[in-house]
């Protein structure tokens, strides 16, 4: 593909990428897409580990856009697998014929943008070279794995796997003496099946996490009836002005703490994520916050035997929902089995790691495999992992050398034509993903009609309006216990990365955009790139 000119080119092929590339054929554009993995999905191709599962009902993370796709997919269980999602990401793949607009186990290797042409010019690994007018980055949130570098790791003789990229063929664990190292929503999901089936698992933790048990059941039809019921107000409630924080509890709680408690105890035994939105404070406030937190560690204390263990797992360094709240099956009962262990790096850190053995201050702990559930570079890894020039050689990765700034999360000052799919400064992570995938698609999508319409062949984020955002942004979220916790919302994770809450967290995302691209996409100065240009 060297020297192939089309409309609009997307990268990722998770939801993000195949509703895009979806939406621009729809217009009439030629769209090409490219893919690092062999297939479909996304996160749900790389994140194979066992217990790998949603934590949004998958009633709700379905895309919305197709009656005839919502009609005809049945999911069988309140959160589905990971391998029903990636075969619900396929059935879509086939269903509108998507495969053939994507180059799949070809990563983009670099973006540069043409301004004789108001075009990008992109170069994959593969040697292909293909310009296009639109550039659309789909690369996910969540999609470049990293694990620390911890001395010795690349001594270890046994097997390593990390959750964000496992393999194919799954792995069996029996007989095998594993580390886990990690206990954020992967290894949460991952520790009970794997301490299922392995004779020990020996889990190295740094941060204990808040988790609400699941509660997962297997759909029935009572349950896909009662959905359908209710599916116009929970359209009218997604397109509706809530969407990102702002759509939750507005109810204050009640000063009775029995009362309060009894509504903690309603929710854990209802189960899930929705245990946040007890109050509409939850977030905000230290004290209702507090009372939160206290109530799930009377649960650990309950939940697991030993005293010492529950206290370990028991977190007492950030409020409540600040870092990802973790949605688990059994996973405070796992530290009761006797093939389990729990070594606390808080108190013996991790020295190195040997051929045959994790070896912390206090001990050596002998394993046959290592298991990083360590996360991910989120929200700008895999956009900093390509080498993007934008007007006049302008580097993306210097853009976001202080943090990401992007205008409403979906434009880059510098970087023309270029669209982010749930990038930083929208709600993104914190939303229902599929959700803000959709909007995000529909609207950039929208703007490419304008565009196309006036025969406009340039869109570009004014700096001054993109920094107003990103100061919104930041506003907003100092107003919440979010940068309380060294999270990787906060990116935290990473070392010597800039420590910016990422996502949006304000109300009314939806209708700011809504109204942007009404008043003739304000904030962004469009243009013609010369007279005779034609319109692509
Ligand atoms: P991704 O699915 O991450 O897809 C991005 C794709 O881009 C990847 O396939 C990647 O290979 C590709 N790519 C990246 N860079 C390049 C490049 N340079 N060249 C070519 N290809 C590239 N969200 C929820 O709302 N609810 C949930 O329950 C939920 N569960 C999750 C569970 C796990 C284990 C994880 C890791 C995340 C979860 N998420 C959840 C977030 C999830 O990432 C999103 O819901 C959604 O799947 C993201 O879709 P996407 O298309 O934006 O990105
Ligand atoms: O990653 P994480 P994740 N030594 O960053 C630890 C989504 N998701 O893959 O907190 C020892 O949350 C680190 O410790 P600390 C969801 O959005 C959803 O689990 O940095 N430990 C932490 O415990 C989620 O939030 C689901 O002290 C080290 C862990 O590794 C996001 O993906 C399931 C370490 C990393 O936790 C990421 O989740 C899975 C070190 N050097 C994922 N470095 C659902 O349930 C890191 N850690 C839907």
């Amino acid at each position: 593909m060297v020297g192939a000119e089309v409309d609009a080119i997307v990268v990722g092929a998770g939801f993000g990428g195949m509703y895009q590339l979806y939406k621009l054929r729809e217009l009439g554009l030629k769209v090409q897409g490219f893919e690092a993995g062999t297939d479909v999905g996304g996160t749900w191709y790389w994140n194979r580990y066992p217990g790998a599962r949603c934590d949004i009902p998958s009633l709700f993370y379905s895309y919305t856009w197709s009656e005839e796709l919502q009609r005809e997919w049945r999911w069988t269980e309140k959160y589905a697998a990971q391998p029903e999602i990636l075969r619900y990401a396929n059935h879509v793949a086939d269903r509108f014929a998507l495969r053939p607009l994507i180059a799949f186990e070809t990563p983009v290797l670099s973006a540069t943008f043409d301004e004789a042409a108001d075009r990008w010019r992109v170069v994959t690994d593969r040697g292909d070279e293909v310009s296009a007018r639109w550039l659309i980055m789909a690369t996910g949130c969540l999609s470049t794995p990293r694990a620390p570098a911890i001395p010795g790791v690349e001594s270890f003789a046994g097997e390593t796997y990390h959750t964000g990229a496992w393999p194919h063929e799954g792995v069996d664990f029996s007989g095998k003496r594993v580390a886990v190292i990690g206990t954020g929503s992967s290894g949460i999901q991952s520790i009970p099946e794997i301490a299922a089936q392995a004779d020990q698992v020996t889990v190295f933790q740094r941060t204990p996490n808040f988790s609400i048990p699941a509660r997962n059941t297997p759909l029935t039809d009572k349950d896909i009836e009662a959905f359908k019921a209710m599916y116009p107000q929970y359209i009218a409630m997604i397109k509706g002005p809530g969407m990102g924080f702002g759509g939750g509890s507005a109810e204050l709680p009640i000063p009775d703490d029995e009362a309060q408690r009894k509504r903690y105890e309603e929710l854990w035994a209802i189960g899930g994520a929705g245990f946040l939105a007890a109050w509409g404070n939850l977030l905000t406030s230290i004290e209702v916050n507090d009372r939160a937190a206290g109530f799930v560690r009377d649960k650990i204390g309950e939940l697991v035997s030993d005293p010492a263990t529950a206290e370990a797992l028991s977190p007492r360094d950030h409020p409540l929902g600040t870092k990802r709240i973790c949605v688990d099956t059994g996973y405070y009962e796992t530290y009761n089995r006797p093939n389990v262990t729990l070594v606390n790096l808080r108190q013996t850190p991790i020295e190195a790691i040997e051929p045959h053995a994790v070896r912390t201050c206090a001990a050596t702990y002998e394993v046959d495999a290592l298991v990083f559930a360590t996360g991910f570079d989120a929200m700008t890894g895999a956009m900093l992992a390509i080498d993007i020039k934008g007007v006049g050689g302008a580097d993306f990765r210097e853009a976001w050398a202080e943090g990401p700034k992007a205008y409403l999360g979906l434009a880059v000052a510098g970087f023309p034509n270029l669209f982010l799919i749930t990038g930083p400064g929208s709600p993104s992570v914190l939303s229902n993903m599929i959700n803000s995938i959709e909007q995000h698609v529909e609207w950039i999508s929208d703007c490419i009609a304008y565009m196309r319409e006036k025969g406009l062949t340039r869109i570009a984020a004014d700096p001054t309006t993109q920094e107003a955002w990103v100061d919104h942004v930041r506003q907003v979220a100092d107003k919440t216990l979010f940068p309380r916790a060294a999270s990787w919302y906060m990116g935290a994770n990473i070392p010597g990365k800039p420590r910016v809450f990422m996502p949006y967290i304000g109300a009314g995302y939806r209708q700011t955009c809504n109204e942007v691209a009404a008043e003739g996409y304000r904030g962004f100065t469009l243009g013609k790139v010369h007279a005779d240009a034609h319109a692509s």
